[in-house]
């Protein structure tokens, strides 16, 4: 029995992933672990899927709901996706098949905050939860659950769950035990009471899961790795955009506005953000901290530089690289890593005090400033709104960052009105591309629009982009947001008809 098991008096549910999947069963909820491809359990949804497939294949229905952290991994969304298992998905995916299959309108998603989905669990929102399957690095001696290289909503799922699957992963390094923070004082109104961290690198909870072992159905030993797409090297547009923010972060040190270590930063998903945080790497900025939602490779670079004093998050989201280095280096990350409940890394309470910089990435931004992160031409969900509504709401400075153009300069990121609202414009303070950088604080919508134009918009879509603006504060019902309804979407219309924004 392996070492990684220290409770004998669970010894006895270890068994094959194929007879614990088997407990799951048409039409349950099942909650998994997992948070953008670490973390997430490998062997049982596999075994699910194959299963899922055998029973289409008899003519017997069989799907079931898939709720966890955030993105998992092939193995389980692209698994049970694949086999079409998947009857409702929450909260954020990023897996190609299941997006597919959303977009076709063959699977409810519920894009959801990441920070809502364990308080709406509680309050019963999401109805009842039949089995969870949940990845730990081990099980001590008195039954405490060892949390693995995500936290998420586990230990929503363990506390809530009718039965749990414990999937005990070799792979991960037991070097991972003291890294976490699990909180347990939340509670439901009406009796909250303040959440005691004040710094990034406080501890509040305890390093490890409870759960009751009566509840423990099924426990699988797997030995995988997390599998998570490499990121590709920072081009000259994410090196444009890394260097504007660098600038404007600079200059707000300058004037007073933000210490010289900044303040705890947050950065989303992409390529783009891992390359702002190389930027900041080779910057001015020393002693930093992050409270954020994953640590990326980029964030991994800036502790070894130094420069990154130490950063809390729910998940790492590591390139296959980085995955084997930090998994091979643990204990020397451990004092200054910190993983906990998503509920607690991106809570609004928390995120408001700490004054973050939150910088996230997005599919479109109107000229006044609404973002759009979800729904490309309005309807075919890319991702997911993840925790980028968490932070960019309640930061301190909430910034967004995107390339000036999409597919190949067909498409504008800059366009007269977003197709879908993630961020309202009262929630985005600054916006950057690779042309440059719009501060749009204490600025009306009609001053905003005319520097988004200038600074941000791509040369081949200025002129069209300010004669509409124009137009807009010529004959729009109102001056205040100026906008030409008939007209508004045309573009996404034009490069759904055509292939191109362009006219
Ligand atoms: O599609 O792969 O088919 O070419 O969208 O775009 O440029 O690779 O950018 O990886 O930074 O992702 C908003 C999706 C940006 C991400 C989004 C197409 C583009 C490409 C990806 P292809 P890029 P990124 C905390 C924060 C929400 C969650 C979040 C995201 C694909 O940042 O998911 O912020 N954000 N979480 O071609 C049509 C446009 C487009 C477009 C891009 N205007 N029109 N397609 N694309 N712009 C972390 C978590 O929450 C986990």
């Amino acid at each position: 029995m392996s070492t990684r098991i220290a409770d004998h008096r669970l010894h006895r549910r270890v068994t094959s992933a194929e007879e614990a999947a088997a407990l799951i069963t048409h039409g349950m909820t099942v909650g998994m672990s997992g948070f953008t491809g670490s973390g997430y359990p490998k062997a049982v949804p596999t075994a699910l899927g194959k299963r899922i497939e055998a029973e289409h294949a008899a003519g017997r229905p069989m799907r079931v709901k898939i709720w966890t952290g955030a993105s998992t991994g092939p193995e389980l969304d692209g698994a049970l996706a694949k086999a079409d298992g998947i009857e409702l998905r929450l909260p954020y995916n990023s897996d190609p098949i299941a997006r597919e299959r959303i977009n076709r309108g063959e699977m409810d998603y519920l894009d959801m905050h990441l920070s809502q989905v364990a308080p709406m669990a509680w309050q019963g929102f999401l109805g009842p939860l039949d089995v969870a399957v949940i990845e730990v690095t081990g099980i001590t001696a008195d039954g405490s659950l060892v949390p693995s290289s995500s936290v998420g909503n586990n230990k929503t799922w363990l506390d809530h769950a009718q039965g749990v699957i414990l999937e005990v992963n070799r792979w991960q390094n037991p070097a991972l035990e003291g890294m976490h923070d699990i909180y347990y004082g939340t509670a439901l109104p009406p009796h909250r009471v303040p959440i005691p961290l004040v710094r990034p690198d406080d501890r509040i909870g305890q390093p490890t899961f409870r759960c009751d072992l009566d509840r423990i159905i099924a426990i699988v030993e797997t030995d995988a790795p997390d599998r998570n797409l490499p990121f590709t090297p920072p081009d000259e547009t994410a090196r444009g955009i890394a260097a504007h923010l660098l600038d404007f972060l600079e200059h707000e040190v300058g004037k007073g506005r933000l210490p010289a270590s900044l303040l705890p930063i947050q950065s989303g998903v992409g390529n783009i953000a891992n390359a702002v945080l190389a930027g900041l790497a080779d910057g001015p900025f020393h002693d930093m901290t992050a409270y954020t939602e994953v640590i990326q490779d980029g964030m991994l670079d800036l502790l070894d530089s130094g420069r990154l004093r130490v950063a809390s998050a729910t998940a790492f989201s590591l390139s296959p690289d980085a995955a084997l280095r930090i998994n091979a280096e643990m204990a020397r990350y451990r004092d200054r890593l910190i993983l906990r409940p998503q509920e607690i890394s991106n809570h609004p309470e928390l995120i408001r005090r700490l004054g973050c910089i939150a910088m996230n990435g997005l599919i479109e931004a109107d000229i006044y400033g609404n973002v759009n992160s979800t729904c490309v031409m309005g309807s075919r969900v890319q991702n997911g709104i993840g925790g980028s509504g968490d932070f960019a709401r309640n930061a301190y400075i909430s910034i967004f960052m995107t390339p000036s153009t999409a597919k190949g300069g067909a498409i504008s990121a800059i366009v007269p009105q977003v197709a879908h609202v993630d961020h309202i414009m009262q929630d985005v303070a600054v916006l950057v591309t690779e042309q440059g950088l719009a501060d749009m604080r204490g600025l009306s919508p009609r001053k905003r629009a005319a520097l988004v134009i200038e600074n941000c918009a791509h040369p081949a879509y200025r002129d069209v982009l300010r004669d509409y603006f124009d137009r807009a504060m010529a004959g729009a019902y109102g001056r205040h947001a100026p906008s030409l309804p008939a007209e508004a979407l045309s573009w996404h219309q034009r490069f759904m008809d055509t292939g191109t924004m362009r006219a």
